[in-house]
Parts: structure tokens; C-alpha cells; sequence
């Protein structure tokens, strides 16, 4: 595991003849056709919110091949949006793009996407922390009194949201999470959403990271319910190495400790332009990506 100084980043894709889909901080997706999106990782990092102006070698590539380890480790509790992430079976319109998206994108099954995040914490942090030390209480419920931050939760619990209009995510109930997408759909997407947790979590353990709580998106496709966008990534989850991991504090975060190390100690007041990094704080990160991903696939990636 050796990334050096010479590894090129991909800040920004360009694609003049692809009609954007929608765009993210760190990945955008493009409308291919009716049936059809093409998703893109690039090798931006955002941290407190806002994208750095240094990007992390490799990021895009992992971030994609671990979604794409995830989609086939879970495939046998629910279908996914994959179509492949070959690219000698993309279309020929991509083919000129190829050193754009190799390695880094995949193409997908158009979903009718439900306007919900299914949430699912093993682990009480961040801000499910705060509500519990300020209520007893997480999104609703109710649960032990006397737990520590950090620790399990006695069972993984379900806490979706909505896309709030500030962009923010905003905690809703499961009753109201009824309301949006109908009583039935939202216990199957409960269920759905905490056996794959269940399982995934159980698996990462064993290789030495804990994965504290993470977000799925499922969508409608001629498959029946099925599980889309990004899975299981360090930017859809918290990351926890177990060998670390003690109840009772804050756990660093796997991937992204350096970066939030560096902001702090620059005193960054977390207002744009965000700073850019220094080459060794990138590529400090980029090792902790390329170990997450070995980690938790057995695979290395080359680099
Ligand atoms: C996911 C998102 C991203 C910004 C749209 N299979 C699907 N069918 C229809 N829509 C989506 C999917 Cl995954 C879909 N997003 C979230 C992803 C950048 C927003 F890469 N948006």
C-alpha cells in the first residue's frame, strides 16, 4: 500500500454529451436513458460539510468497488440497482470516457426512489447521542437508561429521515415515514433495512470494524423493492476500527480522522472555500481508505 505523490485525482469529470441526473458533494449520476444511470465517484472529500479543495487518491474507485462488494454480499436478502460495472459492457456512447470511469462508476437500473433514508444505528453517536443524553430518547424510542456514548444499542434500531430543504437530513418516525410511503411499504423497508444491517455488521466485526450506524435508499424497479444508490461506504456510514473502540467517549473516524485533525489544528472556521490539504494529510487518508476497503473485503485494490 504505497499511493504516491504522482496518483492523479478526479476533482471534476467532464462528459459534454451526458445529461446530469443529479449531483452530490462527492459523486454525481447521469441519465443514460429511461432505464438506465450512470453513477461516478470522483475523488473529492468533504468534511464539516463542505468539499476540500484537495481531493484523496484513489477515493472514487473504493468508495464504488465496496458499494459493489456490499450489493453482491447482501443480494441474497434483496435485489439491487446494479447492472455492472464492467466497463467493456457499458454502452459504445461511454466507451471514449473510459479513463473517466474506470473503475470508479457503474451503471444502474432506474428506480422510482422513495423519498426516505432508512437509517439503522447499532451504536448510539453523533446526534442520536445528543437526543438520548437530552431525552432519553432516539427519534422517538425510548430505550435503556444509563447507556454510554458509543455503546450498542440492546438491538439496532430503525431511525429514517427525509431530505430536509436546507439539504439536511431531518429524523422522522416510523409513523410518519407511514404516512409518506404507506404502512406496508415502510415495515418492508424496516425489515429489509435492519436484516442487512444484521448482516453486514456481523461480517465487518469479524474483520475488525464496527459499523456503528449507516444509511440505505431503496427504490421501486421491475424487481420488486430494490437496494440503490451507494452501500455500506465510509460516506453512507460510521467506520469504527473495533481494535480501538472503548464505550464511554467519541470513537475516531476510520477514513476521515487526518482531514478533521488538520481543520481543527488550522483552525478553519468551517466557512468556504474550504481549505486545501497538505499532500501528506491526503495521502495519510487515502491509506486508511485503501485499509478500509482491504478490511473489509480481503481485496486490495491496485494502485
Ligand atoms: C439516487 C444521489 C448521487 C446525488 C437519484 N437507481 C436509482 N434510480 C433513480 N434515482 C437514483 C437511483 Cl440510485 C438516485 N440519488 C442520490 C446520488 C449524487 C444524489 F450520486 N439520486
Amino acid at each position: 500500500m504505497n499511493p504516491n505523490l504522482l496518483d492523479p485525482v478526479l476533482l471534476q469529470t467532464d462528459f459534454p454529451d451526458l445529461h446530469l441526473h443529479a449531483s452530490g458533494k462527492v459523486r454525481d449520476v447521469y441519465q443514460l436513458d429511461d432505464e438506465r444511470l450512470l453513477f461516478v465517484a470522483t475523488d473529492r472529500i468533504s468534511a464539516f460539510d463542505y468539499v476540500l479543495a484537495t481531493g484523496i487518491p484513489h477515493k472514487g474507485r473504493v468508495l464504488s468497488q465496496t458499494s459493489l462488494f456490499w450489493f453482491d454480499f447482501l443480494s441474497d436478502i434483496v435485489p439491487n440497482h446494479v447492472i455492472t460495472a464492467d466497463l467493456e459492457r457499458y454502452p459504445q456512447s461511454l466507451q471514449k470516457y473510459g479513463d473517466q470511469l474506470r473503475g470508479r462508476s457503474m451503471l444502474v437500473q432506474r428506480a422510482q426512489m422513495f423519498p426516505v433514508e432508512c437509517v439503522v444505528r447499532g451504536y448510539i453517536s453523533g446526534s442520536a447521542w445528543k437526543e438520548y443524553k437530552a431525552t432519553g430518547k432516539v427519534c422517538g424510542i425510548d430505550l435503556p437508561a444509563g447507556l454510554l456514548e458509543s455503546e450498542a444499542f440492546p438491538e439496532p434500531i430503525f431511525t429514517p429521515s427525509t431530505k430536509a430543504v436546507n439539504g439536511h437530513d431531518e429524523n422522522i418516525s416510523f409513523a410518519q415515514m407511514c404516512e409518506i410511503v404507506g404502512t406496508e411499504t415502510a415495515s418492508t423497508l424496516r425489515d429489509l433495512t435492519l436484516r442487512v444491517y444484521k448482516k453486514a455488521a456481523n461480517y465487518a466485526r469479524q474483520r475488525g470494524i464496527i459499523i456503528a450506524d449507516t444509511k440505505f435508499e431503496f427504490g421501486r424497479t421491475a424487481k420488486g423493492i430494490t437496494l440503490a444508490d451507494e452501500v455500506l461506504t465510509p460516506d453512507s456510514s460510521r467506520f469504527w476500527p473495533a481494535d480501538k473502540y472503548a464505550p464511554g467517549r467519541s470513537q475516531e473516524s476510520y477514513d476521515k480522522q487526518y482531514v478533521r485533525d488538520y481543520l481543527e489544528e488550522v483552525r478553519w472556521n468551517k466557512q468556504p472555500p474550504a481549505p486545501a490539504l497538505p499532500s501528506e494529510v491526503a495521502l495519510r487518508t487515502s491509506e486508511k481508505y485503501l485499509d478500509a476497503y482491504f478490511q473489509v473485503t480481503g481485496r486490495k485494490l491496485d494502485v
